[in-house]
């Protein structure tokens, strides 16, 4: 309901600046372009203003370019603005919103967000886990064959995440060309290719502008993936144990069984409340998927963008080696307690989330009281997004901000600082659930590959594109490279082939 005419805004403040509109379209006209909706949005900002409001079909909805206004939506009233908008896309994907990403603010996903973020607790940071996957070992092998010739990363970087995933999530690995793996990585991408397409905001009034062949696609991979995480579930039914859970899908399977003698271990605190309150197989099977899927997807971007930006930038790379090589040396991986010890790689890393922001307006909040952003009050059930992407680049705040320079995350004595308005995993209620995983993920795979080798560009080829292209995640465009091993590493090694 409502009018689309005008904005509604409830007197007592002022209004904000409005897009036109017009029925059904919403300001979609406005929209309309060759370019991403981060810059449309940002750019849209500088005719009016960092906060104004749009319709996005006939929803009302609130764009937030700026820190001040991103802190106070995300932190100092980010309960208000906890909700999420419902899309038909991700109903589908979740079974109406029984995962941790796309479900509302309830009682329930408070719980459930709780369960989830302890069983990470205990197979990320609080482990030692990760470190002893050998997916950034095995991803080395497949780079080393390709022997000095050009190769696409992607691939080898995919496999080797989704293996990380897999083994976090079910306890899998899967050799290369395994079935099982090929199809976890097919699904994958159709669903990456069809939930959305420009950002995950519905920006069409879609029953018209969504083409089914789409959404049946879309039906096909969450079937093969229902019928793959089935199975695990079984597999896990059976052989569950009493005491430590071996993976995601143990701890959620006690959580919410809520069984008497495993109770108290940690991973839920809440026992067997947990069912009566609701937390069935639905939300665990949704939970792995989601933690399979965000996993997979977040990590293998952020790996492209890193190695796309090392190509561009080869001075970065050296200084990065030289720190690793004083560190760790070569004649041993990196490994967790090495981190602390190696500030530049982590300002690499934290200047390419910066930069490319792998959800660069976030996924939509929405309000759910009537509140207010900036003075102006918002009533309940706007939509807020929040354009990351124009707070990563905003001149009041990063110096030079289009511009790749990891010092500007260290201070004068090469310690690490980390500046407020950096938020490439959002922040508050809903802040990413995986940011702790995925910074040691990343810090692992990062520091494997250039202890190792050396990347440039390949001959003939053109250096990668660093604009990028929005679908579900902010990714680059395929691009190719050259592996060289580095002479120093192997050193004493004789089973080396180079
Ligand atoms: C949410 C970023 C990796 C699971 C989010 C959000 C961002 C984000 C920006 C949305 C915040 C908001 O809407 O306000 C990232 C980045 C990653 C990463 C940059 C890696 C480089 C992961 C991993 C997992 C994960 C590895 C799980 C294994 C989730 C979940 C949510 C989420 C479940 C939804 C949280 C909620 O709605 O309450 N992430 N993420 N993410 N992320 Fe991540
Ligand atoms: C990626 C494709 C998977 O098959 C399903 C899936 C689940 C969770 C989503 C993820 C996709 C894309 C990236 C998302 C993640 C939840 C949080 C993360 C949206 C669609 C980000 C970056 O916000």
């Amino acid at each position: 309901g409502g009018t689309v005419w005008g904005c509604h805004h409830p007197p007592s403040t002022p209004p904000l600046p409005c897009l036109p509109s017009l029925p059904v379209l919403g300001s979609l006209l406005s929209l309309r372009g060759d370019q991403p909706l981060h810059l449309r949005l940002r750019e849209l900002g500088h005719r009016y203003g960092p906060l104004y409001a749009l319709y996005l079909g006939p929803h009302y909805t609130v764009v937030v370019n700026s820190y001040q206004h991103a802190r106070e939506v995300l932190l100092q009233r980010g309960k208000e603005f906890a909700g999420r908008p419902k899309m038909v896309t991700t109903e589908l994907l979740t079974r109406g919103g029984k995962d941790i990403a796309f479900s509302d603010y309830t009682p329930l996903w408070k719980i459930h967000r709780r369960l989830v973020h302890n069983s990470f607790t205990l197979f990320g940071e609080g482990s030692s886990r990760l470190q002893d996957i050998e997916a950034v070992e095995a991803l080395c092998c497949d780079l080393q064959a390709s022997r000095g010739q050009a190769v696409d990363p992607g691939p080898p970087l995919m496999r080797a995440v989704t293996n990380v995933v897999c083994t976090l999530v079910f306890s899998s690995t899967y050799q290369p060309g395994d079935p099982e793996l090929t199809s976890v990585m097919e699904y994958n991408d159709g669903i990456v290719q069809t939930i959305a397409n420009g950002g995950l905001v519905d920006i069409y009034p879609w029953l018209r502008f969504f083409p089914n062949q789409t959404l049946t696609r879309l039906r096909d991979c969450i079937n093969i993936r229902d019928t793959l995480l089935n199975k695990k579930l079984e597999e896990h039914k059976v052989s569950l144990s009493v005491g430590e859970p071996r993976d995601l899908l143990d701890a959620l399977l006690q959580g919410q069984t809520g069984d008497k003698q495993t109770r108290g271990s940690g991973v839920r605190g809440q026992g067997s409340r947990l069912e009566e309150e609701g937390i069935c197989e639905d939300h665990v099977l949704m939970t792995a998927a989601e933690a399979f899927g965000a996993g997979v997807e977040t990590t293998s971007t952020t790996l492209l963008w890193v190695l796309a930006f090392l190509l561009h930038h080869p001075q970065v790379q050296g200084r990065v080696q030289r720190e690793l090589d004083e560190v760790v040396g070569c004649g041993r991986s990196p490994n967790v307690s090495d981190r602390a010890h190696l500030p530049y790689l982590d300002s690499v890393i934290n200047e390419v989330m910066r930069i490319r922001p792998v959800s660069p307006v976030l996924i939509p909040h929405i309000a759910l009281t009537t509140s207010s952003i900036g003075g102006h009050s918002v009533r309940k059930g706007t939509r807020v997004l929040v354009n990351m992407w124009a707070i990563h680049h905003d001149p009041d705040h990063w110096d030079t901000p289009q511009d790749f320079r990891p010092e500007r995350f260290l201070d004068n004595e090469g310690r690490r600082i980390t500046p407020s308005c950096f938020m490439p995993f959002g922040a508050g209620p809903r802040v990413c659930v995986g940011e702790s995983l995925a910074r040691l993920e990343l810090f692992l795979f990062v520091s494997g590959l250039l202890q190792r080798f050396s990347f440039s560009p390949a001959p003939g080829v053109s250096l990668p594109d660093l604009q990028g292209r929005l679908g579900v995640v902010l990714q680059p465009l395929r691009y190719s490279l050259t592996v060289t091993p580095r002479p120093s590493w192997g050193v004493g090694d004789t089973t080396e082939e180079f």
